[in-house]
């Protein structure tokens, strides 16, 4: 099976940023989507392979319907989607959280994936090729105090990819959800809303995760043999690992 064309979203930074890198280097067209385009544009130039960028809100349901139909033909047939945008605010246990940052959350996490699936599967199913890489996280199947709405929104995400592999079952098309533990982007400095000393301090002592590690895994998870479809894939720094349950006691 020849792939020629991916569309990463939320290329402008982090796994998606070093996705694009990984591709590129193995001769893949790109299509970049995030909402800083002079990012995107800055990355293209570094880039020795067609690409085609997509200033794009994946919150918009409209500007993701209409970007995709105006993709140019060359780029038109998408071979890997990997819905990587996305985002954590806050850390705030649930009582105190802000009811906004929950929104943007479920918006883009859940719903902007739901948009690009939606419109790009159709076009995977009647080509019968083709893959979907969700980026979920750990967070979706470990509960973590004040992970609260990102963790159900990565849930969520986790359980779409296997019902929607049920969907396309018997038509070549796969899907993957990786659910990566730590990484040291620019997540912290989102989630923290800009706070770049809290941030560091996540990573403080831990060799993390690296952008360049996930891209890695997506990477090999799409140049797997057509027949093989990697369902899930959870990934952790060595230093991490679970939590033993709380109690709280009298
Ligand atoms: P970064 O903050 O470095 O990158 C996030 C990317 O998402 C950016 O390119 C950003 O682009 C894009 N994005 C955010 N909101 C939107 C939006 N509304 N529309 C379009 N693009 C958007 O973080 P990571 O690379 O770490 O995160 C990538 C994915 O991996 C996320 O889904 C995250 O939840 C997940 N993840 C991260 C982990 C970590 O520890 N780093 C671990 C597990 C999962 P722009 O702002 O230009 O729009
Ligand atoms: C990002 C990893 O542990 O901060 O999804 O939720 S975590």
């Amino acid at each position: 099976m020849e792939i020629k064309t991916v569309l990463i979203t939320g290329a402008s930074s982090g796994f998606g940023e070093a996705c694009a890198r990984w591709y590129a280097a193995r001769g893949f067209s790109l299509i970049l989507a995030a909402r800083r385009r002079e990012r995107l544009e800055k990355l293209a130039e570094e880039l020795d392979v067609p690409v085609y960028i997509m200033q794009l809100d994946v919150r918009d349901r409209e500007a993701v319907e209409k970007a995709l139909d105006g993709i140019p033909a060359e780029f038109a047939c998408v071979d890997i989607l990997v819905n990587n945008a996305g985002l954590a605010l806050g850390l705030a246990p649930a009582p105190e959280a802000d009811m906004d940052d929950w929104e943007v959350m479920v918006d883009t996490n859940i719903k902007g994936l739901l948009y690009m699936t939606r419109k790009i599967l159709p076009g995977m199913t009647a080509r019968r090729r083709g893959h979907i890489v969700n980026m979920g996280s750990v967070a979706g199947s470990w509960p973590y105090p004040g992970g609260n709405a990102y963790g159900a929104t990565k849930a969520f995400v986790e359980q779409f990819s296997r019902n929607l592999r049920c969907d396309v079952q018997g038509t070549g098309v796969r899907v993957t959800n990786i659910a990566p533990g730590m990484a040291d982007t620019e997540f912290s400095l989102v989630r923290f809303k800009g706070k770049a000393e809290k941030a560091a301090a996540t990573y403080e002592g831990v060799k993390a995760l690296s952008a360049e590690d996930i891209a890695e895994i997506t990477g090999w998870v799409t140049l797997q043999p057509a027949h093989v479809n990697i369902n899930h894939l959870e990934v952790m720094p060595t230093q991490q690992a679970w939590s033993a349950f709380a109690v709280a006691r009298e």
